[in-house]
């Protein structure tokens, strides 16, 4: 039935937002939505979601081959896909919409050095609001290993379902004892956004991403419910090594769902189990940042506080209030600036039209667009050196 999953009162609303939002399209974070469906989380903080299985993460670090190393990198990236796509719905019972973040606003949080896999560090900053755009760093010092990417969505609607084409990428890197740098290129799957007539979103990935260095070039394919395994959240993940690689390095095809486990399905490792995310994870440790421990006010957190509280006990007047409050002080800060002629400064990152790694390892993939534009991380956190 239609609006199930919506509270009664706000039944109506839903189906008046049902018939507004496929006129909308591009860019969902500004629409209004029925209270019901608003997560008191800003979406600076879904970085995070890259690392909720820090030790793999930290073991991409310890590998001593290139085969192994790509391995744990397509392993650590499948184990993100969970907390990155199915969290909302396990802890707040359906997809909502998260809290649009303000431009530089801050995120900052680690997850502890625990059995000898090294701290990592993560830091997120919010690097445009029309359209948003977020940047995060993560990385684990004492292993080597580093994230650095930047994502933003555009939104179409299809067939009773919102698609979100993810834009942006992710580079990965890993310093190796022998000085020399591996570097893995992320790209982004794309999204369908289920349920929304039952008032019960949900998402599911479609389409294909890639993982590419000069090794390798790894296609993961996603399907849903009635494709190649006729379950929900399948995946494919075909591991060839790239042209003018060797010939050394074995192919591995792995396929699962992502949400639980996986194998591989040729290669000389058929029929080993792969990876396994039925376990518990590990949520990030939210910690001040600017001063040095101390939450500032541009911290998610902290900027957040009051609109997150009213959401969280219901309080939607409060929360809208709050959120009014922030809202006008944006307006008022970007027209200070262009009375004086200036333009907000990031923290943490550069911003460059063009990014030659993408460039390079993009094309051994044929990966599409063939360019994109970069975040270059500045370097400048943690600001106490591991
Ligand atoms: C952000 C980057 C993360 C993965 C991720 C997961 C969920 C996505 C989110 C990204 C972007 C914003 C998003 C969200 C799901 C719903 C939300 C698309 C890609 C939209 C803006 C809200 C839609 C509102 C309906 C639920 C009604 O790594």
């Amino acid at each position: 039935q239609a609006g199930e999953g919506v509270p009664v009162a706000q039944r109506s609303s839903w189906t008046t937002f049902m018939k507004t939002i496929a006129s909308v399209s591009g860019d969902l974070s500004t629409m209004t939505c029925p209270p019901f469906i608003l997560s008191p989380v800003s979406l600076t903080e879904f970085p995070a979601y890259w690392c909720e299985h820090p030790e793999l993460f930290s073991a991409i670090g310890v590998q001593t081959t290139e085969e192994d190393r790509t391995l744990a990198v397509v392993k650590w990236f499948i184990s993100t896909l969970k907390g990155q796509y199915t969290s909302r719905n396990e802890s707040m019972g359906s997809e909502k919409k998260p809290l649009n973040p303000v431009l530089g606003e801050l995120f900052y949080g680690m997850w502890p050095d625990i059995n000898g896999r090294g701290q990592t560090d993560l830091l997120v900053e919010q690097v445009s609001h029309h359209p948003p755009i977020t940047a995060y760093a993560i990385e684990n010092k004492s292993k080597g290993v580093k994230l650095v990417g930047h994502n933003a969505q555009k939104t179409s609607f299809s067939g009773g379902s919102i698609i979100v084409k993810q834009i942006g990428h992710a580079t990965l890197t890993v310093k190796l004892p022998s000085g020399e740098v591996s570097e893995y290129l992320i790209t982004l799957p794309r999204l369908r956004i289920d349920g929304l007539w039952y008032g019960a979103p949900y998402i599911e990935l479609a389409e294909s991403s890639w993982i590419i260095s000069k090794h390798y070039v790894c296609s993961i394919d996603y399907k849903g419910k009635g494709y190649f395994s006729g379950k929900s959240h399948s995946f494919k993940a075909t591991l060839s090594p790239a042209p003018g690689s060797g010939g050394t390095l074995g192919s591995h095809v792995i396929e699962g769902t992502w949400h639980t486990t996986s194998k591989f399905s040729s290669g000389r490792k058929s029929g080993l189990d792969f990876h396994n995310v039925t376990g518990p994870k590990e949520e990030v440790t939210a910690i001040g940042g600017e001063p040095a421990n101390e939450m500032g006010p541009y911290e998610t957190r902290e900027l957040w506080k009051l609109v997150a509280k009213g959401i969280r006990e219901g309080d939607f007047d409060a929360a809208s209030r709050e959120k009014t409050k922030i809202e006008n002080d944006q307006r008022q800060k970007r027209k200070q600036e262009q009375t004086a002629g200036t333009s907000w400064s990031l923290k943490h990152f550069d911003h460059e039209d063009s990014d030659p790694t993408y460039e390079r390892l993009g094309r051994i993939g044929k990966v599409n667009p063939a360019s994109e534009d970069m975040y270059v991380f500045k370097e400048n956190w943690p600001l106490t050196s591991a």
